[in-house]
């Protein structure tokens, strides 16, 4: 199999495995040395997987009842409901063949459902629950908090997620701030998870100007700029890094790090300036997973994603500056 991200096969000679902390998840100063040393920490296992299957099944129950997945499959399993293959623009996004000969539709399940996991006890649970605050409060060794947004992705066949750093989604507080990324599906290779750039933790000033960046600023003496952000709503860029992953490890050095398969327990943590993007998925499944933020309690939090009904990207959310 190819493994690709946005249509773009990786070469093989640049990508690797991620490294495993389960061995040291309660020994807290080697797992501080291991975030400083690979730029993020891979707990297989973090979790009771009883958890987390409990938060697939209240989403994917969802996606069943609103007829997004294939009525002949269990739910649980996430199988996106085969369609004609001219029912969709064959250059619009990759189709994928399923074994049966069928053709997916790419779309059918779309990507990004925050009000799906807002709406959900089960994943709230999981993801503002006691295992994960008592990590994070392990980790920056002071009390804790989390960002109230909840990134939920249900990706379906088709592209993963551009390459880019969090820092210019949500950089307006902490400095500590960390991405938790977690898997409720079993997501092997063709299923198209996450993928994090060996080293770019070491690359700061490589990226500097872009994670000086901030996807809701504007400036307010650009004409085209305050029509873009305050008339239309919209961003002042799109916030990728790279839509081609494939040169990345050419740019930057490193490799794509991922695992064989994740697997629901499993979780992956990293700071908000470390290169990431996801594999495309070539599966008939959805891929499930959502991505929650942590940071110490006494810091400055960015006032787009706390709060009942955190502003995010809105019009509250931006933020003019003479440039
Ligand atoms: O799951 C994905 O495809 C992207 C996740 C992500 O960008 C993140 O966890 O920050
Ligand atoms: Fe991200």
């Amino acid at each position: 199999m190819v493994l690709t991200s946005l249509g773009h096969p990786l070469d093989p000679d640049r990508f690797g495995l991620l490294r495993a902390s389960d061995d040291i998840r309660h020994d807290l100063s080697a797992l501080r040395e291991r975030l400083a040393d690979d730029g993020y920490l891979y707990i297989p296992g973090f979790f009771d997987p009883e958890l987390v299957l409990a938060g697939r099944r209240a989403i994917f129950s969802q996606l069943a009842a609103n007829g997004e997945l294939d009525p002949g499959s269990d739910p649980m399993e996430g199988r996106v409901a085969p369609v004609q293959a001219q029912a969709f623009a064959l250059d619009a996004a990759p189709t994928f063949k399923a074994a049966d000969g069928t053709v997916r539709n790419p779309d059918k399940v779309g990507a990004f459902r925050p009000e799906m996991a807002a709406e959900s006890d089960e994943i709230k649970r999981i993801v503002f629950g006691p295992e994960l605050e008592a990590f994070y409060q392990g980790l920056f060794g002071e009390d804790c908090r989390h960002l109230d947004f909840i990134w939920a992705r249900l990706m379906g066949p088709g592209h993963g997620t551009p390459v880019h750093c969090d820092q210019v989604y949500m950089g307006r507080g902490s400095a500590e701030l960390m991405t938790c990324w977690i898997p409720y599906v079993d997501i092997p290779l063709e299923v198209g998870g996450l993928i994090l750039l060996e080293d770019s933790h070491r690359r700061q000033d490589q990226l500097a100007t872009y994670l000086a960046r901030d996807v809701d600023a504007y400036c307010t003496n650009r004409p085209d700029e305050v029509k873009r952000v305050v008339e239309d709503g919209g961003w002042s860029f799109p916030g990728w890094l790279s839509k081609r992953p494939d040169r990345m490890p050419a740019t930057y050095g490193g490799r794509w790090l991922t695992v064989p398969r994740w697997r629901p327990g499993d979780l992956l943590t990293f700071p908000m300036s470390l290169v990431h993007a996801s594999l495309d998925n070539q599966s008939d499944r959805v891929r499930f997973s959502t991505d929650t933020r942590y940071q110490p309690a006494a810091h400055p939090a960015d006032p787009r994603w706390i709060g009942a009904t955190p502003p995010g990207h809105s019009r509250a959310g931006k933020l003019g500056r003479v440039c």
